[in-house]
């Protein structure tokens, strides 16, 4: 380590003094102008992980589903999954240390972690439309340090956990270049839709709300791989608004209404991406002019019956499981265990989480509502798929050429919105299933989400994957007296992960109801888990 020329360096990337960052459920996350330290950081503890693992490491530089202002940067791991949490640790460390004690936590950490500082680092780059300047200083980072670094500039996160994933499995899961990624997906996509009975205009055309982000510039560039089997329109391409501004998968999903920019006739399928393009979700108009949502619940139970029917015609009985998060619907759990029959597990919020426990099947699907998620297949499951798929006989062998295609249109290494918005169409037309029939799967409890400021969330504490407070004491009591006086009703308190609230999460019988819920058990918070600002009030 030249600690020299990282003293020199890293005071052209100076840290505010005083300012105390904290990576969150999915990386540091703040306004751009409070980053450019973080970003050199983060540069550094790539290139350490790097020589630790021995494997390419990513680092994305995105402001996801936040206003303009914010940005972000994430470290991805050498199989594309989330960074390790005692690297997370390290990670804040770093973050936060002041000027003089740069090189002491960087000796720390090499020494902690057994990093043999002569092994060579490689690092790639992505940032969404964002910011370009920050991931600058991300590259000088991983220089100083004396990392070898690829810069893939614009991509969406998942692809960079696609090529992250590619680099470190020598090619076998796909080449890691952008047109090795849609080559893939375009390849798996086509080949399915081929073998649709149903290719009426319907099912060929969906809208699309990029959110004005960088799902917009790579679907563009996508497209014309795919359009054999689906033709996209595109909503907030970034030619006009602002970045995540009314409009995208958050906007959508949690003022449950379209995103402004897009015109909807009754019936027509749309979906909306989130601004670096890992969540989706789909929607539409009725006949009476009303919006329906399609959360990452109902995504869920589309994917997972699908895959459980052509396991059941190929006459394989692998073990698939779905994995949820509190904020899952009720009546999404109790449709895909009681129709379904497919055993269903809970997880904390993030990403991590979920990726983690879906590993244990041999085919995890799993989505948070909000629209992050994909299906996860083990090593010896897509084997034996390709082995059936050459043997079997007739409609067996259609099952599995067909199960061997959705492998590869999932993007394995992370939550994709391209990857998924794939799947989902070319399931829909498999299935002959319209945005409608697939929506009446089964209807939606009513719920909501609010949120309460308090002056430490850290009072807050859970357990049960965040379904009950163990701290502060008395707040699950009252919670669950208030959860008596309604039906069908369920209700959570959890810190966020990402911003500096409770959040509240109220489900029941009626919308009324549900409102009802959240605001008593907002008060409960406010009252037992020292509140500040205004009380909170009835009505959204
Ligand atoms: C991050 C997570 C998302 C989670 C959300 C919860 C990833 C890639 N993203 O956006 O999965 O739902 O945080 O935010 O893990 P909250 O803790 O503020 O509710
Ligand atoms: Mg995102």
């Amino acid at each position: 380590m030249d600690l020299g020329a990282i003293t020199k360096y890293s005071a052209l990337h100076a840290k505010p003094n005083g300012l105390i960052l904290q990576y969150g459920t999915a990386g540091f996350r703040t306004k751009a102008e409070h980053l450019d330290h973080v970003m050199f950081r983060m540069g550094l503890l790539a290139v350490l992980r790097s020589k630790q693992t021995k494997s390419t490491i990513g680092v994305m530089v995105t402001a996801s589903h936040n206003p303009e202002e914010d940005n972000g940067v994430k470290l991805v791991d050498p199989l594309g999954e989330m960074l390790a949490p005692s690297w997370e640790e390290h990670a804040t460390c770093l973050a936060n240390a002041e000027e003089q004690d740069m090189q002491r936590v960087l000796i720390d950490i090499s020494e902690k972690e057994a990093v043999n500082l002569q092994q060579d680092a490689f690092v790639v780059i992505g940032r969404d439309t964002s910011s370009e300047k920050l991931s600058q200083s991300v590259i000088d980072g991983v220089t100083v340090l004396g990392g070898q670094f690829h810069d893939y500039g614009l991509l969406t996160t998942p692809q960079l956990h696609y090529m992250v994933y590619c680099r470190n499995t020598g090619g076998r899961y796909g080449k890691a270049t952008i047109e090795g990624y849609y080559q893939k997906l375009s390849k798996a996509f086509v080949e399915l839709t081929k073998q649709a009975s149903c290719s009426g205009d319907e099912y060929r055309s969906l809208k699309v709300d990029c959110a004005n982000g960088i799902g917009a510039l790579k679907l563009r560039e996508m497209e014309h791989y795919f359009s054999q089997g689906l033709s996209v329109q595109l909503f907030n391409d970034g030619s006009k608004g602002k970045l995540n501004h009314l409009c995208g998968a958050d906007f959508v999903k949690s003022h449950q209404k379209p995103p402004q920019g897009m015109e909807i006739k009754s019936n027509e399928r749309c979906c909306s991406f989130d601004g670096d393009a890992d969540r989706i979700v789909y929607y539409y108009h009725d006949a009476d002019g009303h919006f329906h949502l399609i959360d990452g619940d109902k995504i869920a139970t589309l994917i997972s019956s699908f895959l459980k029917e052509l396991l059941v015609e190929i006459g394989e009985s692998l073990n698939i499981g779905v994995v949820q998060t509190a904020y899952a619907n009720g009546s999404s759990t109790r449709y895909l265990e009681e129709v379904m029959k497919v055993p269903v597990y809970c997880t904390k919020t993030g990403v991590k989480h979920l990726h983690h426990k879906a590993q244990e099947f041999d085919i995890g699907v799993y989505f948070e509502a909000n629209g992050h998620g994909t299906a996860l297949f083990s090593t010896a499951v897509e084997m034996k798929i390709k082995q059936s798929a050459e043997q079997l006989e007739d409609k067996k062998r259609k099952a599995a050429k067909m199960l061997e295609n959705i492998i590869d249109l999932f993007n394995q290494a992370a939550g994709d919105a391209i990857s998924d918005m794939l799947v989902i169409e070319a399931i829909l037309a498999l299935k002959g299933l319209t945005v409608q029939q697939w929506d009446a799967l089964y209807t939606d409890l009513p719920n909501r989400q609010l949120k309460v400021q308090v002056a430490d969330r850290r009072v807050i504490s859970t357990t049960d994957a965040e379904r009950q407070a163990v701290t502060p004491p008395g707040l699950q009591e009252a919670i669950n007296d208030l959860v008596k006086k309604y039906k069908l009703s369920r209700a959570f308190v959890r810190p966020s992960g990402t911003e500096d609230v409770v959040r509240v999460y109220a489900e029941a019988d009626s919308q009324e109801s549900a409102d009802h819920l959240a605001h008593e058990v907002s008060l409960a918070v406010f009252q037992l888990a020292g509140g500040i600002g205004e009380r909170p009030q009835p009505g959204f």
